[in-house]
């Protein structure tokens, strides 16, 4: 029989055993917040002329039920505007299958658009938990938009004529483009283009020295003089007829990716791989680039660049037309629904001296492409697919606070418009899209967003329809928009369909499905692991989770 003082010691060790199993599990799951929210740090992204985009960090708030309001009210003025709420981005599991996956931090992150230019606004965010709020609940910022850049009025005024120039010429005179920035060009100068033919020879001898435009071997025109925001460099057509850059078939005719603030305007681009090229990821790129009212023809590329710290583009007012047939709408993936593999010329030539890939891409921040034409690509305006949340070690972030609005698409063999890779604040709004050869509007994926597509419209879009989010995007939102194209169960495109006889949607059982509302498979809003069901006929069929989204459907996807 055990004595009480041989016991105790043994309660003791039990009770100790105890203690310790739950300060281990104290210490495996440490409480932080648990469901209450703790803000962390706030963040003002780079403007753009019309919209302000914001990020905010948070610990906890595990059951997601904590929300931002915003509101906001031009400089001066008394009263608050309501805007969107910021999103709650909340560790979402995003790419994966085509594109590196990644896991979205806890945050919010949002937009307030519709501003006007060069304005200043505060703007007051209100954060609230029904489990409460750790620090403090609102922020009050000042943020300014960014003006439309313009020529510094103050420069000088510089004059360039093509090399068979005959006439008589202003002062101060160049041949061509490159003698200018080789001597004379200072930030704030404007070299004024006389009408005529710049033409590219890559295989001439000493070419750039004939000419004044191009270099030996590859016919490339390299700009590595900056401007600067208030006094850039301005190449404009002088107005006494159309001035060609013309690049004899060579693959770059522009590179600026070592110059920053360079503006062109009123002048026309052809024959070329790529009309201008902006930078390339981790390595270098240009930054303040405009280019207003020009034209772009005959081109696989009209502005690409890949460098993740280039900064505030201004792409307006242009026309860009691409190499690929105006008169038939071709993918690249043929189908029985959809046969493009019975046209002629099928399936097209997406690069090259033949093809037209995209029409302008953009990497970095705070970047604005609006009021352009642009027909015949078979990509139109996009951020570049090389994307991350983060370029470790490497200058600059993620792709984000980038505007396309009042774009006009044509003829689009795959997407008006890429939000591939995106992060934060990419916004696509009042856009017209006509014609577009596979699931139109991309986000293939989508890092967290918001990625905004507001009040556009896509007219026939015959394969998979207007919404393309493959990949698992995450903050995708898609408000008042008008989309006419054929829909398809199992793809995005089957949340929003509207039966217009004869178009005849594809079921999963080959039937003609009721109408209603039907679930994104792949859940914009919502964590993969959330998306496992597809609901036909009021029926949920149980889908396998899987991290290449692209094996539900049975079929490849396009880049
Ligand atoms: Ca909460
Ligand atoms: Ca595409």
């Amino acid at each position: 029989m055990k004595s009480r003082s041989s016991c105790f010691p043994m309660v003791s060790l039990v009770f100790l055993f105890f203690l310790s199993l739950a300060s281990f599990a104290t210490g495996v799951a440490p409480a932080k917040n648990g469901n209450r929210v703790k803000p962390g740090q706030f963040v003002i992204g780079d403007p753009t002329l019309i919209c302000l985009g914001f990020e905010w960090t948070i610990e906890g708030d595990d059951n997601h039920n904590a929300t931002v309001a915003v509101q906001y009210r031009k400089k001066g003025t008394t009263s608050w505007k309501e805007a969107l709420p910021l999103l709650r981005l909340q560790n979402e599991e995003a790419g994966g299958a085509l594109t590196p996956g990644t896991v979205v931090p806890n945050m919010f992150a949002g937009s307030i658009l519709d501003l006007e230019p060069d304005t200043e606004y505060e703007c007051k965010f209100q954060m609230s938990d029904p489990d409460g709020v750790d620090g403090i609940k609102q922020k009050i910022v000042t943020a300014r938009t960014r003006p439309e850049p313009k020529p510094f009025a103050g420069g000088r005024i510089l004059h360039a004529y093509p090399a068979n120039y005959k006439g008589s010429k202003e002062k101060e005179a160049f041949m061509g483009l490159v003698s200018a920035f080789r001597g004379a060009v200072e930030p704030g100068d404007t070299i004024l283009m006389h009408a005529g033919v710049y033409q590219s020879d890559r295989t001439a001898y000493n070419s750039a020295m004939r000419s004044g435009v191009g270099s030996d071997g590859f016919g490339t025109t390299r700009l590595t003089k900056s401007g600067t925001p208030e006094k850039p460099i301005v190449i404009k057509a002088a107005g006494d007829g159309e001035v060609i850059f013309d690049g004899g078939g060579c693959a770059v005719l522009f590179d600026v990716m070592g110059a920053n603030y360079i503006h062109f305007e009123g002048l026309t681009f052809r024959n070329t791989d790529v009309a201008i090229y902006t930078g390339v990821k981790n390595v270098l790129g240009s930054s303040g680039l405009t280019v207003k009212r020009c034209r772009f023809e005959n081109v696989c590329m009209a502005i690409w660049g890949t460098y993740q710290a280039s900064k505030n583009y201004y792409i307006a007012d242009n026309v860009l037309i691409g190499r690929f047939n105006a008169k038939i709408l071709m993918g690249n993936i043929g189908t029985d629904l959809v046969p493009y593999k019975t046209l002629s010329g099928f399936p097209p030539k997406i690069n090259g001296p033949t093809g037209s890939y995209y029409g302008v891409t953009v990497a970095g921040q705070g970047h604005v492409i609006c009021y352009n034409r642009i027909e015949n690509f078979w990509d139109g305006t996009c951020v570049d697919q090389a994307g991350s949340l983060s370029f470790p070690g490497k200058p600059g972030g993620p792709h984000a606070n980038i505007d396309f609005y009042n774009n006009y698409y044509c003829n689009i063999y795959d997407n008006p418009v890429e939000m591939d890779c995106g992060t934060h604040n990419i916004r696509f709004m009042r856009n017209l899209c006509l014609n577009s050869g596979h699931a139109a509007l991309s986000c293939q994926p989508i890092y967290g967003g918001p990625g905004y597509f507001i009040r556009n419209i896509v007219y026939h879009a015959p394969d998979r329809g207007a919404i393309k989010m493959y990949d698992r995007p995450a903050g995708v939102i898609h408000y008042h928009n008008t989309y006419c194209s054929e829909v398809y169960i199992g793809q995005p495109s089957a949340n929003l369909w509207i039966p217009i006889p004869p178009i005849q949607p594809l079921t999963m059982t080959g039937s003609v499905p009721t109408t209603g509302l039907r679930p994104n498979f792949c859940g914009s809003l919502l964590p993969a692991a959330r998306c496992e069901t597809l609901k036909i006929r009021g029926r949920y069929i149980p889908l396998k989770p899987s991290r290449n989204s692209a094996r539900h459907w049975g079929r490849s996807v396009t880049g």
